[in-house]
């Protein structure tokens, strides 16, 4: 060999300080190619990923081989959303070369925090179910599971946003404008997917009736792999995702009949398939390109899979021990129908049998109970993309009604809402019955939610089948979220109970003897002070206003939805904000109400939330009466590196949804891990944080969700009695009704205060507004004691064990996927 070559192999792989400082300098060169002198933050970010990357390749190729030569069952995690964020410091903490990385860039006269903050946020999903899944991946690698995420390689992530005279508007996310160093693009994994066209009859050899799908369109799938490192970088798994390619007919053909310019244009428009993710977080958009998406990767991943699978075997019995495939959510549902298509028409499996491996091969996890997202495609839609889905849809229908017909003895309405298809109106394919169907499992993600699903929405399929619904709590990954978020705390938890807390987060518990040590408290104190600073700094940068870092940093980050309740809170502030103007001589504590999100951009109601909270900012934030006692904020432009500045420095953690409604939350787990105090609702997963942190440590108020449930079903709420009734709302409401903060449109708000009278309040906002005073008045109260308010925050990080995803994941492995760690076997690695 070479010895020039050999010496860079040596080089790629070398962890030390100085191998890597060589590294840097000879990609920055010769791939990135720039002279050191003139090289950007940009191009140093691309050489130090590309040098990491290196560093991971071997041992990406040593585990996919283990999974390879051990016929190990993968589990297969298909998701329209992964929102993973930046990398780089995520593979440099996983790989264990943090420090060595930022020593080889001192060396060089650069700064690893810089370089970090060139990379874009990776934003493929909307909110918590696209974290989730990111967080999975990292909990799947890190717990040395064989797992693959499949999903759709965005060209354009979700919207940035930025605020306009106080509005939200949306620009492109072009996270790749500038080249992915971490993905390897795979131009030999092709694989065709279909749309429109018809279907054919024809008898098959044995003369059995059999279909086929013709006179199709077809796209090509093209694979963009990720390595994803799991923690101590034994394990690294794979991301794959799926662009979109036209045929190559389409490039071919029309040269010479004038209709080349046609041809590129549907080249485009075919192209077009994986442009742009959709940008609503839990409502159902409804359009044909949607349906096409999911179908795309859904279609394309399930190639893949038996593609692997019949490397090693020649029929598909044993398909359910060899994959598991998750469906996250209902958008990959169709892949039930698709499966069984793959099965029957091209690898001649009969029916029966074939719904017998689909069911055990797949589960689903449902996110969320609100009725607007519960997918439901149009037949005539379906019938038209997807014609042979369509009739196996109905094939599957009318098999499953005809058995349960018997035990739905004259109970018509329970078979008509058994059915797939929703025969009201628009006649629609109800893919949560699909989803429910097609699994051998089915599950909730808080234990208050899964319950809910039992009751409500799946109910009658509940009690078809007894035994599927079951609940896994959701739960973040400690490495990204404390080990790398939060490292003046991560080093402080280390300095005292060693490290073994990022690898089994249930360590962490050792923490709690320490609540009562006053020096350690000093010291968390300095932890969580240290991070405010940061977040202060960033704010002033992002929005110019100067906030106390000493105040109480309130925080409520998460998508602006009305269910979510960031109007109860903006109320709350306004309230305040009235007494502190009415009582200028008492001595308040200095509070910062910090709110971060995106609204979907056709959902009205939460930009004109979003313009409210703008304008109170405003009129607050220069009022002079209030002596920079009140402060408030909302960032523009939430993402997942925005969440890593926020979440360690918030000091009370806002998760105040109507009960009943958010399906689990994670970004309430985020904060009580980095030891911000819960002010909330009993929903979704406080009602476990509760159980674990303790009663006295969180301020928990409002309606339960059964009390939410009645007072709804009873029609007896009266809004305009609640307001009536307590003049601090009253006040509030009057002055957004007179304009005080729009004196340039004084009606602009009509429409929110017409919600909450008129409109009945759905989301129960006036209802709950005098408890949540209360609680945030505990808040203030407490706060005023440093000493017991550290001793809280404490126990919260303590107690915070049980939510890493690493539990969530083995949960899965061990009670839906019966899918094991397995070890990579690595060569020795030699020098030579
Ligand atoms: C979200 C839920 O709203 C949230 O409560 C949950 O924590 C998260 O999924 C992960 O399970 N749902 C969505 C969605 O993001 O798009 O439906």
């Amino acid at each position: 060999m070479d010895a020039r070559y050999k010496s860079r192999e040596i080089e790629r792989r070398s962890l030390d300080v100085d191998g890597l400082k060589r590294s840097f300098l000879e990609w920055l060169v010769y791939s990135v190619g720039k002279d050191a002198r003139a090289a950007t933050r940009r191009d140093w970010f691309h050489t130090v990923a590309l040098a990491v990357r290196d560093r991971l390749v071997d041992r990406w190729m040593d585990t996919t081989r283990t999974y390879y030569q051990q016929d190990a069952k993968r589990v297969y995690y298909l998701s329209l959303e992964f929102l993973i964020g930046r990398l780089l410091t995520n593979s440099l903490a996983n790989l264990g070369i943090t420090d060595q990385c930022r020593q080889a860039l001192d060396r060089i006269g650069l700064n690893l925090d810089d370089v970090v903050e060139a990379e874009p946020d990776a934003a493929l999903g909307n909110g918590g179910l696209g974290r989730l899944a990111a967080c999975f991946l990292d909990s799947m690698a890190s717990e040395a599971l064989p797992g693959y995420g499949y999903g759709i390689r965005y060209e354009f992530g979700l919207f940035e946003q930025r605020f306009e005279h106080g509005w939200q508007v949306e620009y492109p996310e072009q996270w790749l404008q500038f080249g992915n160093p971490w993905e390897f693009p795979r131009p030999e994994v092709l694989y065709p997917v279909q749309f429109y066209g018809r279907v054919e009859e024809f008898r098959d050899s044995v003369g059995e009736r059999a279909y086929r799908w013709v006179d199709a369109e077809r796209v090509l799938a093209m694979a963009y792999d990720t390595p994803v490192v799991g923690y101590g970088g034994d394990t690294i798994n794979t991301l794959r995702l799926w662009s979109a390619r036209a045929t190559r007919d389409f490039n071919f053909g029309h040269f010479n009949d004038g209709a080349y310019m046609k041809a590129v244009e549907q080249k485009v428009l075919t192209e077009n398939l994986s442009r742009v993710l959709y940008p609503n977080d839990a409502t159902e958009g409804g359009k044909e390109l949607r349906l096409k998406q999911e179908y795309f990767f859904t279609s394309a991943s399930l190639q893949d899979i038996l593609r692997r699978y019949l490397q090693h075997h020649s029929n598909f019995d044993s398909l359910p021990d060899k994959a598991a495939i998750q469906l996250n959510d209902t958008h990959p549902a169709i892949g039930i129908a698709e499966l069984m298509r793959l099965l029957v028409d091209q690898h001649g499996v009969v029916w029966d049998k074939a719904w017998d491996i689909t069911r055990a091969t797949f589960s689903y996890t449902n996110h969320t109970l609100l009725p607007e997202a519960l997918e439901a495609w149009p037949v005539r839609m379906m019938e038209r993309v997807l014609p042979r889905h369509m009739q196996i849809i109905y094939e599957i229908n009318a098999k499953f009604l005809n058995r349960s017909k018997a035990r739905a003895a004259g109970d018509n309405g329970r078979l008509s809402r058994l059915s797939l298809i929703d025969e009201r109106g628009d006649r629609r394919v109800r893919m949560g019955n699909l989803a429910f169907l097609g699994s051998h499992k089915v599950n909730g993600v808080s234990a208050l939610h899964t319950e809910l699903m039992k009751q409500t929405v799946f109910a009658d399929f509940h009690a078809e089948f007894p035994e599927r619904i079951n609940n896994k709590t959701n739960g973040i990954t400690p490495r990204r979220w404390l080990h790398q978020a939060n490292q003046p705390l991560a080093a402080l938890i280390t300095s005292r109970i060693g490290n073994g807390w990022i690898k089994d987060l249930s360590q962490i518990s050792a923490l709690a003897e320490k609540a009562d040590d006053l020096v350690f408290r000093e010291e968390f104190r300095r932890a969580k002070r240290k991070n405010k600073k940061r977040l202060a700094a960033y704010i002033a940068r992002q929005t110019g206003v100067d906030v106390q870092v000493d105040s109480l940093f309130d925080v409520q980050v998460k998508r602006m939805h009305e269910y979510k309740r960031q109007l109860l809170n903006i109320l709350q502030a306004i309230a305040l904000y009235n007494e502190m103007r009415d009582n200028p001589t008492v001595s308040w504590v200095p509070v910062t109400k910090i709110f971060a999100g995106k609204a979907a951009p056709s959902y009205h109601m939460a930009k004109l939330i979003i313009k409210l909270i703008n304008d109170v900012a405003k009129v607050v934030n220069h009022d002079p009466s209030v002596h920079d006692n009140l402060k408030i904020v909302l960032l523009p432009n939430y993402n997942v590196t925005a969440a890593e500045i926020i979440m360690p420095a918030a000091d009370l953690s806002e998760q105040i949804s109507t009960a009943g409604m958010e399906a689990s939350g994670t970004g309430n787990m985020k904060l009580a891990l980095n030891g911000a105090l819960t002010i909330g609702t009993l929903d979704g997963a406080n009602v476990e944080i509760r159980e674990h942190v303790g009663d006295d440590n969180i301020f928990i108020f409002g309606l339960t969700a059964e009390e939410v449930n009645d007072l709804r079903a009873s029609g007896g709420f009266n809004p305009r009695e609640v307001i009536a009734s307590n003049p601090s709302l009253k006040r509030a409401l009057d002055m957004i009704s007179t304009g005080v903060f729009s004196p340039d449109d004084p009606h602009r708000y009509h429409p929110i205060l017409q919600a909450l009278t008129d409109g009945g309040d759905h989301f129960l906002v006036t209802a709950d507004f005098s408890d949540y005073c209360q609680a945030q008045q505990a808040a203030m109260d407490l706060y005023r004691d440093q000493e017991e308010w550290t001793r809280k925050a404490i126990l919260n990080t303590a107690n915070m064990g049980w939510f890493s995803s690493d539990r969530t994941i083995m949960e899965y492995a061990t009670e839906i996927w019966d899918v094991h760690p397995v070890k990579p076997e690595h060569p020795a690695e030699t020098e030579t």
